[in-house]
């Protein structure tokens, strides 16, 4: 089938709204065309610069503004995250993508520490992924110079609901970031959040903003909120995980092409929960034991899993 980016938001709706079971059928008929059935990659993410964030995004447990747990440290010495990658990489990962809580990088010694540790980690032969924030021409071309693969970049929810979640940048700055780092080249990683409080409409009004880009984003993640005491959303309640069943189907129906990455959250899901979203489309994972300051699956967990379902890594 045609990659299609003229997707209508009302189309989106109705395939989100199908009969469940019509609807994973659907979105795996389209994954198996497209990328072969029983292979999930693998990714690993690691916090180079903690906390201490002057945002405000509300899902954040980094930012300056809430009262959290996380403890604002600086950025992580290079043979610190050598070492990391070094060990996620031993543990079968094929991206490793390093995080910093910055509302954007500022040129000078941190942003070329980053371009440094990025080469050595691409040098180690494996797609190095990061994620500093909002991005500036030059900044974008100097990450593809020193060997970044892909620049994740989430525009985390609907641009109607957005304001309720972020007031300190807009939706367009978003999509500015992603225009610079598709423009130097870099594969673009880019999804959002469910489960802060939004409608159906604003998850498929975020799914219509990605799906009609051209291209689509290389890559997907889909979050479900880690409701983090000391946010403004910490009293959100769980997520059913139908309703996540529903979101990455519907991705994976309009971006067949793309990575569908199941991201935050997982640790809080049984075997049956995450089964049904690699059902419904999902061809990638974060292992390691945190996520970025929340925790997550270690390798071994993860690597259960993949035996009880007769997973193999993905290599890309
Ligand atoms: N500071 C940079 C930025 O925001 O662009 C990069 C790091 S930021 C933590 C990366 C993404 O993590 C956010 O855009 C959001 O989608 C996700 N995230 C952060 N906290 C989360 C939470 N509590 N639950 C789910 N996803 C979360
Ligand atoms: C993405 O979409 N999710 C990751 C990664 N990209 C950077 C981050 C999840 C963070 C979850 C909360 C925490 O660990 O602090
Ligand atoms: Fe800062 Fe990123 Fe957290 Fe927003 S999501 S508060 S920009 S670290």
């Amino acid at each position: 089938m045609k990659i299609r980016s003229d997707w209508k938001k009302e189309e989106l709706r109705a395939i989100h709204d199908t009969p469940l079971l019509e609807l994973i059928y659907r979105a795996q008929t389209v994954h198996r065309e497209h990328y072969p059935a029983n292979q999930i990659k693998v990714c690993n993410l690691l916090s180079i610069k903690t906390g201490g964030c002057p945002e405000d995004c509300k899902y954040c447990p980094q930012s300056v503004r809430y009262k959290t747990e996380v403890k604002a440290t600086p950025l992580l010495k290079e043979e610190a995250i050598l070492e990391h990658a070094k060990k996620a990489i031993a543990n079968g990962a094929t991206r490793v993508c390093l995080a910093t809580a910055w509302r954007a990088p500022r040129d000078g010694a941190q942003f070329d520490a980053v371009l440094s540790v990025i080469r050595k980690i691409a040098d180690l032969g494996v797609q190095v992924c990061c994620t500093l924030g909002i991005l500036n021409e030059s900044q974008a071309r100097r990450l593809k110079e020193a060997g970044l693969y892909a620049y994740n970049h989430n525009l985390d929810t609907s641009r109607e609901f957005y304001p309720s979640i972020i007031t300190t940048r807009t939706f367009d700055d978003r999509l500015r970031t992603l225009d610079l780092a598709e423009k130097a080249g870099l594969s673009v990683c880019s999804g959002g959040i469910i489960g802060m409080g939004e409608s159906v409409d604003d998850r498929v009004g975020m799914l219509h903003t990605l799906a009609t880009r051209e291209p689509h984003p290389m890559s997907v993640p889909l979050n479900f909120l880690v409701a983090v005491p000391g946010t403004p959303l910490e009293k959100e309640p769980r997520l059913p995980v139908w309703d996540m069943v529903r979101m990455i189907a519907t991705a994976r129906i309009a971006m067949p092409r793309a990575m569908i990455r199941l991201t935050a959250g997982r640790v809080s899901r049984s075997v049956e929960e995450q089964a049904l979203c690699f059902l419904a489309g999902v061809n990638s994972i974060f292992s390691g034991e945190k996520c970025l300051t929340q925790p997550n699956h270690d390798f071994d967990v993860d690597q259960k899993m993949f035996e009880l379902l007769g997973i193999q890594a993905y290599v890309s």
